[in-house]
């Protein structure tokens, strides 16, 4: 009887054994599935939003009303107002991404550079790897600016010209071959190309950054499309017909991802070099080519005004902050050619 009674508990523990075994492998498999469901999602969150990051609520009903946020394509157009800074900055922080920006000061440009320089080291993806190629003719006379840990400064030597517009539209050639021969492998990386006879007065940061970026031009994003001063010749490659065209974009700021600012360098530069053997220059030169490009080729970010205002124009009330501004220039006196 005793030795039937160790039998009956023997087989209940080893049953039980194996009943455990059998829930244990399977709670672990499941859990294994779930956890690979859902580990880029868990990592995506960790990204986003680390849980010791306190901001204020969310809300899509409140926001600001005065300024269109959206492009009909649905790209964001930034506006102040529009995204947390410290929440977009915790989200590009362990991406450890390099910003690149191009700059040109040919002839006496040179001048702009210091003051451009300066303030972009206050304003200017502050906190984040930055990289600044400048291109000029005179190397010698780059200014020496102090630049914090982790941001870069590179100089260029480009040949000068007889003809502002040959320096302002054979940026895009330059840009095309930077990428292709110091920044080939940076896929994931983006790059800026600004005007130097401009200085950056607040925060211009990572909520600029997306796949092809187009900045709003400050005089033309009140006016109807046909005034724009798009290039109007059918004979040139930067052509425009009535009714097309989205918004005036600026050629004094443009960028994105490596690879998209290269196949739009490549494209502008080539147009303009066909357009050149027919004899024909388009209107604004590379922006002109820049403005067909991005009708074709929708940007996925719209930086509003507040990214290239010009310090000639009174701040309009939309306009809350100034992040990037022209100087009021003497083009006769700085300029090679009239
Ligand atoms: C507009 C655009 C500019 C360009 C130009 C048409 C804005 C704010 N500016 O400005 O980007 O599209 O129309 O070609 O959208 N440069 C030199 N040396 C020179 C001349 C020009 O380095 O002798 C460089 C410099 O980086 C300058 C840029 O080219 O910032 C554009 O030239 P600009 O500022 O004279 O052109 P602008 O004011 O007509």
């Amino acid at each position: 009887m005793k030795h039937l009674i160790n039998t009956k508990a023997l087989t209940v523990v080893v049953l039980s054994a194996l009943m455990l075994g059998v829930l244990f492998c399977y709670i672990s498999l499941s859990y294994r599935l779930t956890a690979d469901d859902v580990i880029p999602v868990s990592h995506e969150f960790h990204l986003v939003a680390p849980d010791h990051l306190q901001y204020e609520q969310p809300s899509i009903l409140r926001g600001r009303t005065d300024v269109v946020t959206v492009t009909p394509w649905l790209a964001p157009v930034v506006w102040e107002g529009t995204f947390n800074p410290v929440l977009l900055d915790s989200i590009y922080k362990p991406k450890n991404i390099i910003v690149s920006a191009t700059v040109f000061a040919v002839g006496k440009y040179i001048m702009f550079l210091k003051d451009f320089l300066e303030t972009a080291e206050q304003h200017f993806f502050v906190g984040f790897k930055v990289h600044i190629y400048v291109f000029t003719d005179r190397p010698n006379e780059a200014p020496q600016v102090r630049m914090a840990a982790g941001r870069q400064l590179t100089v260029r030597s480009v040949p000068s010209s007889k003809r502002w517009q040959e320096i302002s539209a054979r940026r895009m050639e330059l840009i095309q071959t930077l990428i292709e021969e110091q920044l080939p492998n940076r896929r994931d990386d983006y790059v800026f190309c600004l005007d130097v006879d401009s200085k950056f007065h607040g925060r211009w940061g990572v909520e600029s950054l997306g796949g092809l970026v187009a900045v709003i031009h400050p005089g033309y994003y009140k006016d109807g499309r046909s005034t724009f001063p798009y290039e109007r010749r059918p004979a040139s490659r930067a052509y425009l017909a009535p009714g097309g065209g989205d918004f005036y974009y600026c050629g004094g700021a443009f960028g994105g991802l490596l690879q998209e600012v290269h196949q739009l360098a490549k494209t502008c530069r080539s147009n303009f070099e066909a357009d050149a053997q027919e004899g024909i220059e388009a209107a604004w030169q590379e922006e002109s080519h820049l403005n067909r490009y991005m009708w074709i080729n929708k940007p996925t970010k719209v930086l509003s005004p507040e990214y290239l205002w010009q310090d000639f124009k009174p701040q309009n009330p939309e306009v809350h902050i100034i992040r990037f501004s022209g100087v009021v220039k003497n083009y006769a006196a700085i300029r090679p050619n009239a």
